[in-house]
């Protein structure tokens, strides 16, 4: 039987508040567009899971931006493990040749959705490619990732919110909060 949706009772402890979210990436954008004040900048969202992120962050960097969306998304894994196999689902719609890039995640986990990505778009010749994560799960890392823009670095927990998903759901909270183990155990 499916298990029905609780927006509210799903999901346990908020790790990340909605408030301390918009705190912090306006901090970033104040930083990004410090490192950008004399190069226009790419901003490349990974989907699905980066969209309320890549939006709100665009908008708090005070330099020219260009934006473009890829789609990836892993498969062969489990609803909460990844297994490293990427799929891009929709490709960048410009060239990034000779441009200054920076991929714009919701969070790195194992690193390896990023880690394909990195050598993707490095195979397109950008200037350069830097990447900016709303969250970082450093306990979990299977490959080395280099990390420019870190919002938060959070503990070994599956979490769900503010562009994250479990099964596609969820993604619609404002803040960032732990799924509760007994969601996920039982459909795993
Ligand atoms: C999630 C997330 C990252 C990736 C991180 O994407 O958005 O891209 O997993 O995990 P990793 O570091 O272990 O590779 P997912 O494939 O679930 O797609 P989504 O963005 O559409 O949710
Ligand atoms: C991917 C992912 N998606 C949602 N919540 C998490 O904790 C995740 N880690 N990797």
């Amino acid at each position: 039987m499916t298990r029905p949706i609780d927006l509210v009772a799903d999901v346990g402890d908020v790790l990340v508040t909605e408030e301390a979210i918009q705190a912090k990436i306006a901090e970033l954008g104040r930083r990004i567009g410090e490192d950008y004040a004399d190069r226009p900048l790419t901003l490349v969202s990974v989907l699905k899971g980066s969209l309320p992120f890549m939006a709100d962050l665009m908008r708090e960097i005070p330099v020219p931006v260009r934006i473009d969306l890829m789609e990836v998304s892993s498969y062969g894994g489990t609803a909460t493990e990844s297994s490293g196999l990427v799929r891009i689902l929709k490709d960048l719609s410009a060239s990034i040749e000779g441009e200054d890039v920076l991929i714009v995640e919701d969070i790195i986990d194992t690193g390896l959705t990023l880690n394909y990505l990195l050598r993707y778009l490095r195979g397109k010749n950008p200037r350069s490619l830097r990447i900016c994560t709303l969250l970082d799960k450093p306990a979990r890392r299977l490959v080395d990732i280099p990390v420019d823009y870190i919002g938060f670095t959070i503990p070994d927990q599956f979490v769900v919110g503010y562009g994250l998903d479990y099964q596609e759901f969820y993604r619609n909270l404002r803040f960032v909060g732990v799924l509760r183990p007994e969601v996920y155990t039982a459909a795993d």
